[in-house]
């Protein structure tokens, strides 16, 4: 019964010395540097790794994503029966709340205005709105959109949040599903997408829902590059309908040489660092679940594979 990592071999030692303390019964192999029987292989822990690696497992049982999401692994490809489970940790929802209040701070006080005409060598005065004024609504309310949230309600943006199945937050209008999209786009001045990716949510960010928002508002994406058509969002911004935009991620990363969003004035871009796994608090969830499996309990972050999510 072997549980395998393929991954980031820094991260695999720091989870290899985790799993062998916590579940001693269950040694973490990694791939590429111990010796594997593929028939063994019943657990496989990957943020990504082709189709045809996968198929060399044919007993596996459980895939463990290292991150978040799920949608960079090939899980279409897999038998019905295995299980997947996505990373459910402290250092990923703390780092994308920081990410979340940094880029709606950011957007909320024009820092890209203010910063192009730094550039410019312009002192050009504009006036600022309180948090007050800014309305942000969050699309999914998630581990990571309801973490959002709780760091924005201090600074007293007007909030609101969007999501297939509907939430009570404190503090946080909330709607739901398909049918409730347009009026919560309508009152979004600062849109932040932390949806998964999955047929249903993929080119959400596009010209139809744009049009739907505040004139003059702004988008942050650090769902999936998947969500966000590119050519809408330059012909949005190029036509003052939207203000500003803050991605965290694209379509494809790393985003080629040359792509126009590199240079256009109203977009900010990271490199799909809003939040990452941390090696330690996520390898001790590993444990959690491979503790929880063996005690015949549910695991943490089970994805409903029909849904996608
Ligand atoms: P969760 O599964 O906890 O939450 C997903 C949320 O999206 C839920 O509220 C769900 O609704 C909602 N949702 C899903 N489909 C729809 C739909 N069709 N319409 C409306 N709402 C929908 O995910 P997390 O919060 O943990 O993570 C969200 C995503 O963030 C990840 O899938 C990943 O893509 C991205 N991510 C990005 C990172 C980065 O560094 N940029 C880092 C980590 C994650 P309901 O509550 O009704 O189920
Ligand atoms: C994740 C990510 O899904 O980092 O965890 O994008």
């Amino acid at each position: 019964m072997t549980l395998l990592y393929h991954g980031l071999e820094e991260r695999g030692l720091v989870w290899r010395d985790i799993v062998a303390a916590r579940v001693p019964q269950m040694p973490l192999l990694r791939w590429g540097h111990d010796e594997v029987d593929p028939q063994e292989v019943r657990y496989i822990a990957a943020w990504n790794a082709p189709a045809e690696f996968f198929g060399q497992f044919p007993n596996l049982e459980i895939l463990f994503s290292v991150g978040a999401g799920i949608d960079q692994l090939p899980i279409n490809a897999l038998p019905p029966h295995v299980r997947v489970v996505r990373m459910v940790e402290q250092g990923i929802i703390t780092g994308m709340a920081e990410y979340v209040a940094l880029a709606c701070l950011a957007l909320h006080r024009d820092l890209p205005f203010f910063i192009s005409e730094q550039r410019a060598g312009r002192w050009s005065y504009r006036h600022t709105r309180l948090a007050s004024q800014s309305r942000i609504g969050v699309m999914g309310l998630g581990e990571l959109g309801r973490a959002a949230l709780d760091v924005l309600r201090p600074l007293g943006f007007p909030l609101s949040g969007w999501s297939r199945s509907g939430r009570e937050i404190e503090g946080v209008t909330c709607f739901a599903g398909t049918s409730t999209l347009d009026a919560f786009l309508a009152q979004s001045d600062i849109l932040v997408c932390l949806l998964p990716l999955t047929d249903e949510t993929r080119g959400i960010l596009c010209r139809a829902n744009f049009a739907k928002m505040p004139a003059g508002s702004a988008v942050i994406n650090a769902g999936r590059g998947g969500h966000l058509v590119a050519d809408d969002l330059i012909e949005a911004l190029d036509a003052g309908r939207l203000r500003a935009a803050m991605l965290d991620v694209t379509n494809p990363e790393p985003l080629p040489e040359g792509h126009p969003f590199y240079r256009h004035p109203a977009i900010f871009l990271t490199p799909h660092v809003a939040a990452e796994t941390r090696h330690d608090t996520a390898g001790n969830v590993l444990a959690d679940n491979l503790e929880r499996l063996l005690a015949g309990e549910a695991l943490l972050g089970e994805v409903d594979r029909k849904r996608g999510y």
